[in-house]
């Protein structure tokens, strides 16, 4: 089997995914041992299918000559699976917390070999596959994908997760990750036992799936896919279409702060900074002076963007000092700016803010309290004193982050 990326990727991208590994540890870090394999099977109620997945697992295995284990992570499974699974020739461990990754995750810690290969009870996948997840491991992957899209037998995918859950789930999860994998819920994959700890891998449910592509490519570990089959499922899915696509793109969008905070935020405060300035400065815009409305929901923009800002930073800075994450543009700007500089800024705004409320107030006394006409500067002081409050009391937050940082 050639080393070359298989099918799917983008040239560049496998390189640029590639070159990112160099400083990673080298395969020789994988554990000695005489297993090389541990096929990792979750199990939630497959006594249809699990003897059958078993021993085409062990087969596959003994017929390339692969030493290797087949390791059955048992769901607390309420009918048979665990005991046919034992007969048929399987290790079984049982997790008792219910989920797909947990169920991973129990598998994992028992394995035994250099290498894990994944994949579902339910026949669905073929595990004669295996030497070639095997052949890409050997050759320098650290996580090998099967990639069904180009190849799902009739009946085997519902056409909602066909053409509309795993399109938009792995396209979305491209976007924000740039992993270049092109099924990223594919359940056949292989990766190196060695690299779990740098995986970190944590979550319980479905979305494990994209958990370790996600952290796959933010670890800059070589990732690569080649197509396989999918095949109709044996037994009832384990899958609730709702919840676990639900599941999954919270776990994408709480693990992108600059996308789910940064990007709207400052999009939603540039906005508003141009309608503000165009109701106060009374030019016309699109054939029409813009007044107070234009001007009030500007102001709205401005805050709810500055706060969304803010939180966005906090939650960043999170990432970057508890969960691992790396960006570079961030260390740069926390060396340049302190706690001082974003206090000073959010001070001088609200002050400004104040300035203005005051020369207002100023003015209405000035007229013996009488007729006021100045909502216009009123509304703009409101939303610099909110947004410098704001930007204070926020620096404050993102220094207590900090305080106890891992990195
Ligand atoms: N969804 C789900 N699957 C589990 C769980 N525990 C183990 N599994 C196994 O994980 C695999 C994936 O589930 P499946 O229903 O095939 O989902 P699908 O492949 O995404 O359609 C199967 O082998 C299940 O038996 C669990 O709590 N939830
Ligand atoms: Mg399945």
């Amino acid at each position: 089997m050639s080393g070359a990326p298989v099918f799917g990727y983008v040239p560049e991208r496998m390189s640029t995914i590639e070159q990112t590994t160099s400083a990673v540890e080298p395969a020789s870090s994988d554990p000695p041992g005489d297993l090389v394999v541990s096929v990792v099977i979750p199990c939630l109620n497959e006594e249809e299918n699990i003897e059958a997945c078993v021993r085409a697992a062990r087969e596959a295995l003994d017929a390339a000559g692969i030493p290797g284990e087949v390791l059955v992570a048992d769901n607390a499974s309420e009918d048979r699976s665990a005991e046919l699974a034992r007969a048929a020739g399987a290790r079984v461990v049982h997790e008792p917390r219910r989920g797909y990754g947990s169920a991973y995750l129990a598998g994992f810690a028992a394995a035994r070999g250099r290498y894990i290969v994944m994949g579902d009870a339910d026949l669905t996948y073929d595990f004669n596959e295996i030497p070639r997840f095997v052949a890409e491991l050997d050759d320098g992957a650290d996580l090998v994908m099967g990639d069904r899209m180009d190849n799902i037998q009739p009946g085997a995918m519902p056409w909602l997760h066909r053409y509309v859950g795993n399109p938009v789930l792995s396209g979305f999860l491209n976007a924000l990750y740039k992993t270049g994998v092109r099924d990223a819920h594919c359940g056949m994959r292989a990766l190196r036992r060695s690299k779990l700890e740098l995986l970190d891998l944590r979550t319980p449910g479905m979305e494990f799936a994209s958990e370790m592509v996600i952290r796959a490519a933010k670890r800059g570990l070589v990732i690569r896919q080649f197509p396989i089959d999918y095949h109709p499922r044996g037994g009832e899915s384990k899958l609730s279409t709702w919840r676990d696509g639900w599941r999954h793109l919270r776990f994408l969008l709480v693990h992108s702060p600059n996308h789910l905070f940064l990007v709207p935020g400052l999009l939603m405060a540039l906005v508003g900074v141009l309608v503000m300035a165009a109701a106060l400065a009374q030019v016309p815009v699109l054939g029409r002076t813009w007044d107070l409305h234009s001007e009030i929901a500007g102001a709205l923009l401005v805050i709810v963007g500055v706060q969304v800002v803010s939180l966005g930073l906090c939650a960043h800075a999170y990432g970057l000092y508890f969960m691992g994450d790396r960006d570079p543009w961030f260390d740069r700007m926390r060396a340049r700016f302190r706690l001082e500089h974003g206090l000073l800024l959010g001070g001088v705004t609200a002050l400004v803010g104040f300035a203005i409320a005051v020369a207002i107030v100023v003015q209405w006394i000035s007229r013996g309290f009488g007729e006021l006409g100045e909502e216009r500067l009123a509304i703009l002081a409101v939303a610099l004193l909110i947004c410098g409050m704001q930007v204070f009391f926020s620096s404050f937050l993102l220094s207590i982050i900090g305080l106890r940082r891992e990195r």
